[in-house]
């Protein structure tokens, strides 16, 4: 049956998107030292890995997202009053559910547009919201929220989630400028709604991101095989160590996979032989952690004023705030 109500928007094509791996791995794979970027964990099976990641007992971070939206989300539907629910790294639109709900039951609720770099994902996702919510239209696009900030689908008032703690995975100038543009794209009656980690117990936070079942460090490796299968490497998985460090000064989680052995990595598409010596690292991802006063500071610094704060004494924070006008 086919689904109405549902338009799939490409600003990213699968040839930009490779293009784009091509550039980082050129870049981050002849640096010192070695990194690349998240962005590449989320093929079908890295994002296959992620959800399991979320199940984990040690993954506390979705839990407590989605605590804080089942007892919040009536409240931050209500102050937002927003008829169009944009969700920028939708993902599966899994707790994006709480939301749809509670924007719902405020009556105002016209259409939910999904953001997403990953084209299968968003795609099965957007439909399943279609089929749930016959009343909603939906409105997926296809986009990098780094590149693609000024093409947002509009709407009366909106209410732009990042949820998940995905900001946590952009360095500090990142996230000036990311918030810095969101910010300019957003007009006055626009909310945002941003979930954010914090800061705990580092022995947690490690924990989290070296489980004892080995779900991390699995999708850590996937990295390696996206870079094999879309670049033609040669990367042994297997000669990687999974490594997660609590980086105290930048007050982020540090991932890396660390080289067992000297050995050298062929990437075909670059045409580049990569050198790897035993015990190096290949940085592959930060996940920043914040206090409540330092994001709403980073928000404020960007032009937003923060509306409300929900969970800021425990482990998890959603802060909703508005463009200052
Ligand atoms: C999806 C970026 C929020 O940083 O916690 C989970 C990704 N990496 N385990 C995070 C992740 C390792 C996750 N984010």
């Amino acid at each position: 049956m086919p689904t109405t109500g549902l338009t799939v928007e490409v600003l990213l094509t699968p040839e930009d998107l490779r293009e784009s791996l091509l550039a980082d791995a050129r870049r981050g794979l002849t640096a010192r030292p070695k990194s690349l970027s998240p962005v590449w964990f989320y093929d079908e099976h890295g994002s296959a890995l992620f959800d399991e990641i979320t199940r984990l007992p040690e993954y506390y971070l979705t839990r407590a997202e989605r605590g804080l939206l089942e007892a919040h989300a009536a409240e931050i539907a209500a102050a937002a009053g927003a008829d169009t629910l944009v969700e920028l790294g939708s993902g599966t639109s899994d707790k994006t559910r709480l939301l749809l709900d509670a924007m719902t039951a405020t009556g105002r609720l016209h259409r939910y547009a999904p953001l997403d770099v990953s084209e299968d994902t968003l795609r099965a996702a957007a439909a399943a919201v279609a089929r749930e919510y016959p009343a909603v239209e939906v409105h997926a696009v296809v986009a990098d929220f780094h590149r693609h900030l000024d093409a947002l689908p509009g709407g009366r008032r909106r209410l732009v989630a990042f949820l998940g703690s995905t900001i946590g995975n952009l360095t500090p100038e990142q996230r000036r400028r990311f918030l810095f543009d969101l910010d300019c794209a957003l007009t006055c009656d626009d909310r945002l709604l941003l979930g954010v980690d914090l800061v705990k117990d580092p022995g947690r936070l490690v924990a989290a991101y070296d489980d004892a079942r080995g779900v991390t460090a699995a999708f850590n490796r996937n990295a390696l095989s996206v870079l094999n299968r879309m670049l033609d490497a040669s990367f042994d998985p297997g000669m990687f160590e999974h490594v997660a460090e609590w980086n105290a000064d930048d007050q982020w989680m540090d991932i890396r996979l660390r080289a067992t052995t000297e050995h050298v990595v062929k990437v075909g598409a670059l045409d580049l032989d990569v050198r790897f010596q035993r015990g190096e690292d290949l940085h592959t991802e930060i996940s920043a952690k914040f206090t409540p006063e330092r994001i709403v500071d980073e928000l404020a610094y960007a032009g937003f004023v923060s509306e409300g704060t929900w969970g800021g004494g425990g482990d998890f924070m959603l802060v909703l705030a508005r463009p200052y006008c």
